[in-house]
C-alpha cells in the first residue's frame, strides 16, 4: 500500500484562545497529552521536519494554541489538513493562576471548536495507565460529536522491549504505537487522519 505523506508544512499562528484562533474553515486534528509526552515532537516527526512544533525535554514547552497548515498527498491527489499542537495537561510547575487561566481556554477549545475532526490522545507507552490519561479520555468521550473521531497514540515506543510492546497492543487493540526517535508508526497515523477527514480508507489496496 503506498502511504499518505505530508509534503508541505507551514506553522501559521499562535492563539491563547479559541477567540483569537484561525477561521473554522479546514479540518483539523488536535494533539492532546501531557507535558512532556511528546506532542509537538509527534507533529515534526509526520511532518518529516525538524523544528516546524518548538519541542524540548523541558516539560511546559508549549504554551499556546499553535496551528499548522499541511497538505497532504496520497495516489497523486492532495489534501489539506490543519494540525493543532495544544499546550500539555498536568505540568505543575506554571502558577496556578495561570494554569487555570489555559485550562479554561483549552477547554472551551477543544469542546466548542467545530472543525476539530480528529483528537489525537497522546500517552507515554511506559506508563499507559495513568489516571490523568484515563480521565481526559473519558472527559473527552462525554462531549465528541458524531463528526469527531478519537484516537488514542503511543510515544516512545522506543523505551519498551518486545515483551511490554506485546502487552501494551493487546491491551490496547485500537491504538497505534510510534516512536519518534525512530521515525516508526507513522504512516498508520497519516492513513487514520486522512481515513477520518477524507474517508480514503473506502479505496482498494491494489
Ligand atoms: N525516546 C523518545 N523521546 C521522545 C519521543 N517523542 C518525544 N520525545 C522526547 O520527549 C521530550 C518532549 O517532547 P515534546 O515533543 O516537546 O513534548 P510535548 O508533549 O510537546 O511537551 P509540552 O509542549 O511541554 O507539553 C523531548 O525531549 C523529545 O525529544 C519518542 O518517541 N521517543
Ligand atoms: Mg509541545
Amino acid at each position: 500500500m503506498n502511504a499518505p505523506r505530508i509534503i508541505e508544512a507551514q506553522f501559521i499562528k499562535s492563539a491563547q484562545s479559541i477567540a483569537d484562533s484561525l477561521p473554522e474553515d479546514r479540518s483539523e486534528v488536535v494533539f492532546l497529552g501531557r507535558s512532556n509526552v511528546g506532542k509537538s515532537s509527534t507533529i515534526n516527526g509526520l511532518c518529516n521536519r525538524k523544528n516546524l512544533a518548538k519541542s524540548s525535554a523541558t516539560p511546559g514547552k508549549t504554551q499556546l494554541i499553535n496551528f499548522f497548515e499541511t497538505t497532504y498527498l496520497y495516489n497523486d491527489e492532495k489534501y489539506p489538513v490543519r494540525f493543532v499542537d495544544l499546550p500539555g495537561f498536568g505540568y505543575a510547575k506554571v502558577s496556578k493562576s495561570l494554569k487555570e487561566v489555559w485550562q479554561k481556554n483549552l477547554v472551551e477549545f477543544i469542546k466548542q471548536r467545530t472543525s476539530i475532526r480528529l483528537f489525537i490522545h497522546l500517552r507515554d507507552a511506559r506508563h499507559p495507565h495513568a489516571k490523568i490519561d484515563d480521565d481526559v479520555q473519558g472527559y473527552i468521550s462525554e462531549f465528541i460529536r458524531g463528526d469527531q473521531r478519537y484516537l488514542t497514540i503511543f510515544t516512545k515506543l522506543d523505551k519498551l522491549n518486545q515483551k511490554e510492546k506485546t502487552k501494551l497492543k493487546k491491551e490496547f487493540p485500537d491504538s497505534i504505537m510510534i516512536s519518534n526517535l525512530k521515525k516508526q508508526g507513522f504512516d498508520r497515523v497519516h492513513f487514520e487522519i486522512l481515513d477520518t477527514i477524507f474517508a480514503i480508507g473506502e479505496a482498494s489496496d491494489d
